[in-house]
């Protein structure tokens, strides 16, 4: 897969199959709607689909990776047997990513970056899948209780630089790597402003292609007079256009079927030429 070929973003659709998916109300919990979930984004033109077994929103607590393994498991077969779309597994156990990528799954997305288990390093090498590798600061129980940064650009810009070495230096190809500022993963409403309006300058600055997940964030509802997370819909696809057009490689969303609808049509509008005078 290039992540870098397309004229728009890649669209990645988010399928929870967590009991406290904090926007899915837990609607996904039983695998088979999860599994009708992921063939509905599919039909909705999802490039990819990403699989979640743990909730990693702020202040939810780690599951065991028996539980986890039962959760994603069922639901990358199920989606295998009536597709070809390649899914993507977010995990931060390569455990779970190593069996998931032998079921049928093709990319993992790391939110700890490999750090989060001394074999992920080397469970991603030999796995030799596409990977994404995302800032975070802190662990998802408390990255919001007190997120600080001298310079929030320079400091994740170094952070994703040094796991993009560690990455590299454990074997993983440089063609395999994504990376990703995390938004609302240990950051104020500020940092994330600062990390969206530089997207381009992160994609340019570390030269690996930058997947941004911004889609029904809390940082929606601080701009909107706290609106519910059912209710950031407009919010989720201005960040999907401030990604398209800092030309950014892909965006994680809920809204599959709108996303791709503002895409097509910023795209569209991009093309037409300009009048002269
Ligand atoms: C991401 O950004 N995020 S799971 C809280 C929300 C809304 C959404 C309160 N996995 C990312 O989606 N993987 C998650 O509102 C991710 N990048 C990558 N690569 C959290 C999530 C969410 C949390």
């Amino acid at each position: 897969m290039n992540f870098r070929s397309s004229d728009r973003p890649l669209v990645c659709g988010i399928v929870n199959v967590t009991p406290d998916s904090f926007s899915d109300g837990g609607r996904y919990v039983d695998p088979d709607l999860a599994i009708k979930h992921a063939l509905t984004l599919i039909g909705q033109g999802a490039d990819i689909v990403d699989i979640g077994g743990e909730s990693t929103r702020p202040g939810s607590l780690p599951v065991c990776k028996a539980e986890e393994l039962s959760r994603v498991l069922p639901v990358i077969t199920a989606i295998r047997q009536q597709s070809e779309v390649p899914i993507s597994i977010d995990t931060m156990k390569p455990q779970v990513a190593e069996q998931a990528i032998a079921i049928g799954a093709d990319i993992w997305n790391d939110v700890s970056a490999l750090r989060h288990d001394t074999t992920s390093l080397n469970v991603a090498a030999e796995l030799g899948c596409p990977m994404v590798l995302m800032h975070m600061q802190g662990e998802p129980k408390t990255m919001q209780n007190a997120p600080a940064y001298k310079d929030v650009f320079c400091e994740v810009l170094d952070f994703l630089q040094s796991r993009i070495d560690a990455a590299l230096q454990a074997g993983v190809a440089k063609k395999n790597i994504l990376v990703d500022p995390g938004i609302g993963f240990g950051k104020t409403l500020q940092d994330n402003l600062e990390l969206l309006a530089n997207l381009d300058k992160l994609q340019q600055q570390t030269d690996f292609p930058v997947m941004l997940g911004a889609s029904r964030k809390r940082m929606i509802g601080e701009l909107d007079f706290s609106a519910p997370t059912d209710d950031r819909l407009g919010g989720s696809l201005a960040l999907v256009a401030a990604a398209y057009y800092q030309e950014i490689a892909m965006v994680r969303v809920h809204d599959v079927r709108e996303t791709v609808q503002m895409l097509r049509v910023l795209k569209a509008v991009d093309s037409q030429g300009k009048t002269d005078e």
